[in-house]
């Protein structure tokens, strides 16, 4: 904050919330919160439309599987460590007069970081509760609205006026007995200082003008500078690469510290590597952690060529981060895949082949996206499903879960300007997640990321697979859906224009 400390406090209290605020992504380009899961006895789809700004207002949409919910509680806390066991007064969500099954609210978020919405449901079936980890973090400055900018106008020419026939009448008048009038070498007087004050009322008005400028084109300059952390990356014995988060101001190097990442679902680090601009190859792959809160990865067999890097950590307070950036390889010869790495490829995208519904596996089966009729929106909050068949389009009987869960999707736009990693459970981190179940402090020795639910390793799972998500915007995406089967990763690709 070296920059505003010799400013007035006010100033450097508002632009400190402001920038630090602006240092914080999650993912990349998709800011709302997308969560299934159960409060007691009742399943939810709850959606968090984060606001552009913090502080700011949060969009909470609730969506009841069954119709035994009577009312439902929302409040926002800290999601871990002081202040998370101290939840303000929540609010009620209100119910759809069209749906009963649906409910809204608004919650102001105070304060950016790890944060969580606790959502309480009383019903039929007793009570219930869920937390669910929402990331905040401003993602843009707001625009002033016209009318308000009209209405401070006309106070500023208001007071600007007043204050210079104030002083005019002070001077002609104030001396004045009841009865009295003025004299004229008091009038001429008035006059005098009536132009003074003008001239000093407008120097103020200039110099306002002037320090406001500065600070907008400082606050300008911050929200550039603040992008998703850099993925930094250095090629060593030609097939080891790695990873550092570089940032781009000493304020963000304050705010994640890659020495004290936690793990998500069984790894430090998610990384994607994806071949640009075709996507016609992707690698997820677990780099280590190594000296100096840098991850490194003996990179697989891969040709040559240019590679979008995108990389999940959580950091100790739940706050998930991508860290972006790209990188040139020449052809690897590298190790084979080991453990939870695993690799697709294919053709590349094409905006004429846009919306497909079904995918080859690597085995010969099929996946197959149980798409809704119509076509996809912007902003709208989707059960994406897919289900899986073997060669002979029978549905499988071996699918087994991976990392802990039945699948894993990463949504990711064409233009690279949107990932997502989202699974069963939503858009959330399923660190975040279990830090927001357990309430637990900040403590590094959390064994965090494993999901709640963990199926026995016994028991098959479903031949199918479900995420709630919703596209940020209007584009071309394509759609990397991961499962396990028979002890083999396999990748479902599926392209998608959304409106
Ligand atoms: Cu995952």
């Amino acid at each position: 904050m070296k920059r505003v400390r010799s400013r007035t406090r006010i100033v450097a209290v508002l632009a400190m919330v402001l920038a630090a605020a602006l240092s914080l992504r999650a993912h990349v380009g998709s800011p709302d919160v997308y969560y299934e899961g159960d409060a007691g006895p009742y399943h939810l789809f709850v959606t968090v439309l984060v606001p552009q700004v913090i502080p700011g207002v949060a969009e909470i949409q609730i969506r009841c599987a069954s119709q035994d919910v009577r009312a439902i509680e929302i409040v926002p806390m800290r999601l871990s460590g002081a202040g998370s066991d101290y939840p303000p007064t929540p609010d009620f969500a209100e119910r759809s007069k069209e749906d009963p099954q649906f409910f809204t609210g608004s919650l102001w978020l105070m304060e950016s970081g790890a944060l969580k919405v606790r959502v309480s449901v009383d019903g039929a079936k007793g009570k219930g509760e869920l937390s669910v980890p929402v990331p905040s973090a401003a993602q843009k400055t707001l625009k002033m609205e016209r009318p308000l900018g009209g209405l401070l106008t006309f106070l500023m020419v208001f007071l600007a006026v007043g204050m210079v026939f104030i002083a005019g009448a002070a001077v002609r008048e104030g001396n004045l007995r009841p009865g009295e009038t003025p004299a004229p070498g008091r009038a001429r007087r008035a006059r005098v200082v009536m132009a003074i004050t003008a001239v000093v009322v407008a120097g103020i008005l200039y110099l306002g003008r002037a320090w406001w400028s500065a600070e907008a084109n400082n606050y300008q300059r911050d929200v550039n500078i603040f992008k998703p952390p850099a993925a930094e990356t250095k090629l060593v014995n030609g097939n080891r690469l790695e990873i550092r988060a570089r940032g781009q101001d000493a304020e963000w190097s304050n705010s994640v510290k890659m020495g004290e990442v936690i793990p998500d679902h069984g790894h430090l680090m998610h990384l994607f590597l994806i071949g640009a601009p075709g996507l016609d190859r992707m690698w997820h792959l677990h780099p280590e952690r190594i000296a100096g809160g840098a991850f490194g990865e003996d990179l697989p067999s891969m040709p040559a060529g240019r590679y979008q890097i995108f990389a999940d950590v959580v950091d100790k307070n739940g706050f998930p981060w991508t860290l972006v950036g790209n990188v040139d390889l020449a052809q690897i010869e590298g190790k084979a895949l080991a453990g939870d790495d695993s690799t697709w490829s294919g053709t590349a995208f094409s905006a004429q082949g846009v919306d497909t519904s079904a995918a080859e596996l690597a085995d010969g089966g099929r996946m197959i996206w149980k798409r809704e009729t119509g076509p996809l929106k912007a902003n709208v909050p989707m059960d994406f499903k897919f289900s899986v068949e073997d060669k002979d389009g029978k549905p499988v009987t071996d699918m087994e879960p991976y990392m802990g869960m039945a699948g894993h999707a990463e949504f990711v736009s064409t233009d690279l300007s949107v990932f997502a990693h989202v699974h069963p459970a939503g858009s959330v981190s399923m660190a975040a997640l279990e830090l927001a179940r357990t309430g637990a402090g900040a403590s590094g020795e959390l064994q965090a990321g494993m999901p709640m639910a963990m199926p026995m390793a016994s028991a098959p799972l479903p031949p199918e697979v479900s995420f709630p998500y919703g596209f940020p915007h209007p584009g071309d995406y394509r759609i990397f859906v991961q499962i396990k089967r028979g002890g083999r990763v396999q990748t479902g690709v599926f392209d998608a224009h959304v409106q």
